[in-house]
């Protein structure tokens, strides 16, 4: 499978089980799974087939482990915007984690903190590396830094996904630290 494929299936896949499965007349399961075999019939039917090879090797290559099997189930493991509820165990974040953004959202970050915008939770990463790749999507990246120990000691719940993402409904501006 040549890697232009693969990328294009992964993005097929993201934007079914996280945005749009109604457009493929797929539906999800409170936490977000559904049938494999729904999901090929679903995409073949609308003009774009998959095979079961093709899916198996995107769930078990992708850069960020997008998605998550379980026997004859998928789902995507993050990122969703329609209204799931991934069923994560609340989790000790370490100490400090990081949020990749761009310059221009800086004002209304300092402002407000970080907020989950069209998505479920606010997105932080383990690593700077990382953090500065997800800012780097919008621009030039700006890391900010999250004391997610003193979050967590103040009461914040934390969880992470099957794919190391940690996900919190919200940073309050104090616990950010601005590059600067
Ligand atoms: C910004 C991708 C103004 C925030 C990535 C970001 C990640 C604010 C944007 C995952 C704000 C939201 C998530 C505020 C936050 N005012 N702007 N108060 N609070 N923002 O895409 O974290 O490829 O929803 O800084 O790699 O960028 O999809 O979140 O710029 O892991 O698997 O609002 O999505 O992964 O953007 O990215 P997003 P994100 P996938």
């Amino acid at each position: 499978m040549d890697e232009r494929r693969t990328v294009k299936v992964s993005k097929y896949l993201s934007k079914h089980l996280r945005h749009q499965p109604e457009r493929i007349g797929l539906v999800l399961d409170a936490h977000g799974w559904t049938g494999i075999d729904e999901l090929l019939a679903a995409a073949a039917a609308h003009h774009f087939p998959i095979s079961r090879a093709e899916l198996d090797h995107v769930v078990a290559t992708n850069d960020k482990k997008r998605f998550a099997v379980d026997g004859d189930r998928i789902r995507a493991s993050q990122g969703h915007t329609v209204g799931v509820d991934l069923d994560l165990p609340p989790a000790e974040p370490p100490s400090y984690l990081y949020h990749g953004t761009v310059a221009d959202r800086l004002p209304s970050i300092r402002a407000e903190g970080l907020r989950p915008m069209a998505r479920h939770d606010v997105h932080l990463s383990p690593d700077r590396e990382t953090a500065t790749r997800v800012g780097a999507r919008r621009g030039r990246p700006v890391v900010l830094g999250v004391d997610a120990g003193a979050m967590h000691r103040a009461g914040h719940e934390f969880r992470v996904s099957a794919n190391g993402v940690w996900l919190t409904s919200a940073v309050p501006a104090a616990f950010i630290r601005f590059p600067g």
